[in-house]
């Protein structure tokens, strides 16, 4: 089962929601609420930010390296291609994507 816990309206946890939909993958969203939620998430990822997913006994935090996981566990459909070439543009594309817009 997969937990899901992020800010409604967060951007990053909308990239993660559309990785989980892509890959067809269910999961529970668990809202946190700004500020006094951030102390129980600390708890949980040993950090503050969302998302953060929980994978059975696994705790990501960040898109990207959710993003990651769960194309390492649920290879198929693939986000990433398969030339490495054409793998490191999707990742300088993603970076720009996360720090830019
Ligand atoms: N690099 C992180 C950025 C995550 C991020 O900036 N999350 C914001 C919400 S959009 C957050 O949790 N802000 C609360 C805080 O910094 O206390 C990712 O890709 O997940």
């Amino acid at each position: 089962m997969l937990e899901l816990h992020q800010f409604r309206h967060s951007a990053f946890c909308e990239k993660v929601r559309l990785v989980l939909a892509f890959k067809q993958l269910s999961f529970t969203p668990i809202e946190v609420t700004p500020g006094v939620g951030q102390v129980d998430l600390y708890r949980l990822s040993g950090q503050r930010q969302v998302p953060v997913l929980v994978d059975g006994s696994e705790v990501i935090a960040d898109s990207t390296a959710i993003a990651l996981h769960l194309e390492q566990k649920h290879p198929d459909p693939a986000l990433l291609p398969s030339d490495p070439a054409q793998r490191a543009q999707v990742m300088l594309l993603e970076d720009w994507a996360d720090t830019a817009l």
